[in-house]
């Protein structure tokens, strides 16, 4: 009798571990054959002829894995890490299913290459959500880039799938796909006597430890859903997410470089208290990338936008930087852009600009006094009450 009792305590225990074994979502990092190194069933042999079946992907249209150093046309293939990759011809794609958790915020990071020196772009979706990633602008000298794009997840089952939207007459051009990794995103709390979530950037996409382009953050509008939690990129180019292990990073680990002068805008509506004044403080600094100078950020606290120059010092990356305003609203626009066109001096192509990190509003002690004075006056109310 004890001994069933005992065992029925188990069994919702055990089904329990079945059951979450079977609805683990997927873990932060590559996806499975995300690097598309696996060997298909009938070996790369085939590479290079054509469609062939690719491990752990499903594919629909003209998907083909390409080899590095293959030539195509007089050109060379680019194959952004390792050996393989996938190319997508006209309106082809690669999907694979992913378990995530209901309701939660990933990030999909991917690297991808143009092929055809034309109008190219790729489709990535976990329907319902989709973005079309422009890859028109080269960042990279290089001739491949790392792209970051957040959804929510709709339901457990995920399906993601890229697709090339391209209609080309020469069915093999088509973009290049290489090195997908997801990682779940959690939003920082707002830190305390600083009204900026995720001022410090430390909270953003997967990167992989050998990715030394950084990751692209392409247009987001919907804070929301970003895969850099607080901020929107609200410009039509991306800016980069960069990490200590190949950049000059002010603080922590992670920092945002910004590219394409005017083009390349985050911002954040922080929480403010109308006719308080604030202070906007951040680092302001170079990536260690080579970057042509002058390096200088146009910053924007509610009306209040101030251009500041990078000035290099001895043996500093970056310096603090730091304005007043007094907010308007309750909700206060911070936001930055490249006041140049930055191209580094080693290949006068690729982009680069000024890097910020460590974003910092708070309340200037003048207020304080104000609310302080509330207070004191509260307490004569109180004292002259009593008596
Ligand atoms: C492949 O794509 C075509 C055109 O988009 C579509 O009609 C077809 O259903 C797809 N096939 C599979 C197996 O998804
Ligand atoms: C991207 O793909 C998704 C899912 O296939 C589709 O719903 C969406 O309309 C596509 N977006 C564009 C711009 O083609
Ligand atoms: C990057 O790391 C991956 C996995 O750790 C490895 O397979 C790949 O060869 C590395 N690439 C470079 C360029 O170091
Ligand atoms: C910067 O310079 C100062 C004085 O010249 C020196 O004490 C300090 O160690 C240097 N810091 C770095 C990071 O090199
Ligand atoms: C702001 O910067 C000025 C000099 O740039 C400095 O004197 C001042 O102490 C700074 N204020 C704060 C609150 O950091
Ligand atoms: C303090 O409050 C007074 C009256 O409400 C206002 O005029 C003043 O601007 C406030 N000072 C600051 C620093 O906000
Ligand atoms: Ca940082």
């Amino acid at each position: 009798m004890a001994r069933s009792t005992s065992c029925s305590r188990w069994v919702p225990l055990f089904l329990l571990f079945i059951a979450r074994l079977v609805f683990a979502a997927v873990e932060d990092g590559p996806l499975v054959n995300g690097d598309f190194e696996k060997v298909p069933s009938n070996g790369f042999s085939g590479v290079g002829d054509g469609p062939v079946s690719i491990p752990d992907w499903n594919t629909n249209g003209t998907v083909e894995l390409v080899e590095s150093g293959e030539k195509q046309g007089g050109m060379i293939l680019i194959v952004p890490q390792g050996v393989h990759a996938v190319r997508l011809g006209n309106d082809a794609e690669i999907s694979q299913d992913i378990k995530l958790e209901k309701g939660s915020i990933y990030s999909v990071t991917f690297s991808a290459a143009r092929t055809c020196a034309q109008l190219e772009s790729l489709n990535v979706s976990v329907p319902p959500a989709s973005q079309t990633i422009d890859l028109q602008t080269l960042y990279s000298v290089q001739g491949w880039d790392s792209y970051a794009w957040a959804f929510q997840a709709d339901s457990e089952d995920g399906h993601l799938v890229f697709r090339n939207p391209g209609m080309e007459d020469d069915p093999t051009c088509g973009p290049i796909i290489d090195d997908i990794a997801i990682k779940k995103i959690f939003t920082p709390d707002k830190p305390k006597d600083n009204v900026v979530i995720n001022g410090d950037f430390e909270e953003g996409p997967w990167m992989f430890k050998n990715g030394s382009l950084g990751v692209l953050l392409p247009t987001n509008l919907d804070e929301e859903t970003s895969s850099l939690p607080g901020w929107i990129v609200e410009s039509n180019r991306a800016v980069r997410y960069i990490d200590v292990n190949h950049f000059s990073v002010p603080q922590g680990k992670r920092a945002i470089e910004l590219l394409s002068g005017k083009e390349g805008i985050i911002s954040q509506m922080v929480e403010t208290t109308p006719k308080k004044e604030y202070s906007l403080s951040f680092s302001l600094g170079h990536a260690g990338d080579s970057c042509q100078l002058p390096l200088a950020v146009m910053a924007f606290a509610g009306d209040q936008a101030q251009n500041i120059h990078y000035l290099p010092m001895a043996n500093e990356t970056f310096a603090t930087t730091n304005l007043t305003f007094t907010a308007k609203a309750e909700r206060t626009r911070v936001a930055f852009y490249s006041v140049y066109y930055n191209t580094r001096t080693d290949d006068h192509s690729s982009l680069c600009g000024p890097v910020v990190d460590d974003i910092r509003v708070w309340a200037l002690s003048g207020a304080k006094r104000n609310s302080s004075g509330v207070l004191t006056l509260v307490l004569v109310l109180l004292v002259l009450a009593l008596l």
